[in-house]
């Protein structure tokens, strides 16, 4: 139980304003923001920073984050290394039809693997802004978050004792899987859960892209996605039953099926390549509403997860970090309280259009594939409309690119 008063035993308990814990995207960007108004943080982060520098993930960007990270000089060398992507592909009936986003919106999409940009965030935060991180914590504890003065515990790696934090507030941004959201009382928030009722395999090969765009595969074999992640990584999507065993995928079946999948007449071969990431996903969304508990404010995955159909996540990560970043330097460096009291309705405007969006696109992926002639059916009419309909496509290319009602 992680609610509880802390430990005993702690030596000489350290203060913060603020502790984030978690180093991922949300973690980094608010700590930057934070230092860059002379706002004081910790961070804490279970792995090493060598491992988060190389965690592979996401690698879709959109135009609004990266002109977010931009204004806060935490673009690093995303500008410089950045693709810009302008177009998608849909491949279905044996066809390959184009959609060109930014022809009708003006916004593009921008390729920048995750691991760069945590590498950039990490390095900004601890070696030029001079915020405090500790890295391979174990055991991480969140204490009194309904009252004024939280705190967090740890086990130092190094010396193997408990450490204690007090703080005024606690930034829950470590991701789907950490301890933050887990604190919060049964019943104190609603916790939505979608599954989409399918898996996908995840790999990454070691081989260049084998298209100028990101490529969606409509198949009834089942979904296959194609996305750059840089000239010599790209990411496939394969999907497969939920919980599914890797044991059934060696590589000549997984380059197999992608053949198969992403075929269509004209299409450039595949170039194929050492695989160096295989897993098998469960493909889920949900979401924390509100955002926070007492003093704990949840960001990132760490309050809403969308499954990686729409490449939304790590977007959405950014513009919670953005929001309680300005919300926290407001209260702190000026006692203004309404930024943290619209936190959570200010974030999950977007959550709920991206998890809309997800819902919607994973019909379009999944539904050839689902068995059910009606879904199919269904699937190739939205599909269709997508490349018949000016106003269908745009409607598409908006969403797409996160150019939300409530951006
Ligand atoms: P992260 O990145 O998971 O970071 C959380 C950090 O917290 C640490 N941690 C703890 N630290 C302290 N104490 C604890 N008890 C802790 N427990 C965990 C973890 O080690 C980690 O360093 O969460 P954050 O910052 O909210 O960022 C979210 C994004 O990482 C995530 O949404 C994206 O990766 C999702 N995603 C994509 N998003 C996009 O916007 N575009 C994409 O193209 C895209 N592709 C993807 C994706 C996610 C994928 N996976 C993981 C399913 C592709 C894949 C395969």
């Amino acid at each position: 139980m992680t609610f509880s008063s802390p430990h005993p035993n702690s030596p000489s308990p350290q203060r913060f304003p603020v502790v984030v814990v978690g180093a991922g995207p949300a973690g980094l960007t608010l700590g930057n923001i934070l230092r860059a108004a002379s706002v004081d943080c910790l961070v804490l982060e279970t792995e090493s920073r060598a491992f988060i520098e190389q965690r592979p993930r996401a690698g879709v960007l959109e135009e609004w984050a990266v002109r977010g990270l931009e204004e806060r000089g935490l673009a690093g060398n995303l500008p410089a290394r950045a693709q810009v992507h302008e177009e998608c592909e849909f491949r279905f009936a044996g066809e390959r039809h184009r959609l060109g986003y930014t022809e009708l919106t003006g916004d593009h999409h921008y390729i920048y693997p995750q691991p760069l940009l945590v590498t950039d965030l990490v390095r900004e935060y601890a070696d030029v802004r001079g915020g405090a991180v500790r890295f391979g914590v174990r055991d991480v504890e969140l204490h009194d978050l309904e009252s004024e003065r939280p705190s967090v515990s740890y086990t130092d790696p190094d010396s193997g004792q408990r450490q204690l934090v007090h703080c005024d507030f606690v930034a829950g941004c470590d991701g789907a899987r950490g301890v933050s959201r887990e604190a919060i009382p049964p019943g104190r928030v609603r916790i939505a859960r979608y599954d989409h009722g399918v898996g996908w395999l995840a790999l990454l090969a070691e081989a260049p892209p084998s298209n100028d765009c990101v490529v969606f595969g409509v198949h009834p074999r089942g979904f296959a996605g194609h996305m750059a992640r840089s000239p010599e990584v790209t990411r496939y999507y394969l999907q497969c039953p939920p919980g599914d065993d890797l044991g059934n995928w060696p590589d000549d079946r997984v380059w197999a099926e992608l053949r198969e999948r992403l075929g269509a007449a004209g299409a450039p071969p595949l170039t194929e390549g050492r695989l160096i990431e295989k897993r098998v996903l469960d493909l889920h969304g949900y979401v924390v509403e509100p955002m926070v508990f007492g003093r704990l404010l949840l960001a990132g995955d760490a309050a809403h997860l969308t499954a990686p159909i729409a490449a939304k996540g790590m977007n959405l990560a950014l513009h919670d970090a953005f929001l309680l970043g300005e919300a926290l330097v407001a209260y702190v460096t000026r006692g203004e309280s309404a930024g943290l009291d619209g936190y959570s309705g200010a974030c999950l405007g977007r959550v709920w259009e991206y998890q809309e969006f997800s819902q919607w696109l994973s019909e379009v992926y999944h539904g050839a594939s689902s068995g059910d002639p009606h879904r199919a059916g269904t699937t190739l009419a939205r599909l269709r409309r997508l490349f018949a309909s000016p106003s269908a496509a745009l409607a598409f290319a908006e969403q797409y690119l996160g150019r939300t009602p409530t951006r």
